[in-house]
């Protein structure tokens, strides 16, 4: 969509399956997760992510997520698909992996130039993917119950990391934070949980803060209602230079 200043829409364009230029199938469930990339390919147009988590390229409802390098006009002049396989992602869970469901920018993680990414999947796990400037997988650290720092808030069912954002870098160690959920707290307590969790240049995470009814004070939220639902990064709203978030529940 085009806007206008004052918000409403000059002009639209539609990225489909009838759109030749892209070959999503219908129930690919394309379109979904959609990130900002900014311009990749230097060509003054800005580019997108946009996943379809359960495209069938690798394997049964596997999942994809597309480059979609965009002309001035919005439509798609090319794209490149970065596939869930073994090679590229050694343990990709097989089949069904649901890659590409949670998907973020989350800035140029290792300083090579090319703009890296986050992607979440139906197994309470997500990726970080660092990537080369021609969009091919460069390396990928998987997020999961077995991790160091963040594995036991990998709780089977919870949806960890299928809601991931981009946060500015809140310890200036020039990495951008990643804001993380598990809106479907299977804990015995049954509340959501959000996350900051910090990264470092090598594309993994290194500590974490929990957003919660017992951390933060005044915040309060009845149990199961998928606290972490949504998770937005809204700006410095009070501009002491820190970011400020908008946590959905349903
Ligand atoms: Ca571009
Ligand atoms: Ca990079
Ligand atoms: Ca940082
Ligand atoms: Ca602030």
């Amino acid at each position: 969509m085009f806007l206008n200043s004052d918000g409403t829409v000059k002009d639209d364009v539609k990225i489909s399956q009838n759109n030749s230029i892209v070959d999503v199938t219908k129930g690919d469930k394309f379109g979904m997760e959609v990130s900002a990339a900014g311009d990749l390919d230097d060509d003054g147009n800005t580019d997108v992510f946009v996943s379809a988590f359960e495209a069938q390229d690798v394997g049964v409802d596997m999942g994809l997520i597309y480059i979609l390098y965009l002309d001035s006009n919005g439509t798609v002049k090319s794209y490149k698909k970065i596939l869930p396989t073994f090679e590229d992602f050694p343990g990709i869970t097989f089949p069904n992996a649901g890659f590409g469901d949670g998907l973020a920018n989350v800035g140029d993680i290792d300083g090579n130039g090319m703009t890296d990414i986050v992607a979440g999947t139906k197994a309470d796990l997500f990726w970080i993917i660092l990537l080369n400037t021609d969009g091919t997988v460069k390396s990928s650290k998987r997020i999961d119950d077995s991790h160091p720092v963040v594995g036991g808030l990998s709780v089977s069912g919870s949806l960890f990391g299928r809601i991931l954002r981009s946060l500015p870098d809140l310890n200036f160690d020039g990495v951008n934070e990643l804001l993380v959920t598990a809106c479907r707290d299977f804990l015995p307590d049954n509340y959501g949980e959000a996350y900051v969790f910090f990264l470092d240049s090598s594309g993994d995470v290194t500590s974490y803060e929990l957003i919660d009814r017992n951390t933060v004070s005044g915040l309060d939220y009845p149990p199961d209602q998928q606290f972490g639902s949504l998770i937005y990064h809204v700006g410095d709203i009070n501009s002491d230079g820190y970011p400020e978030i908008a946590v959905g529940e349903s």
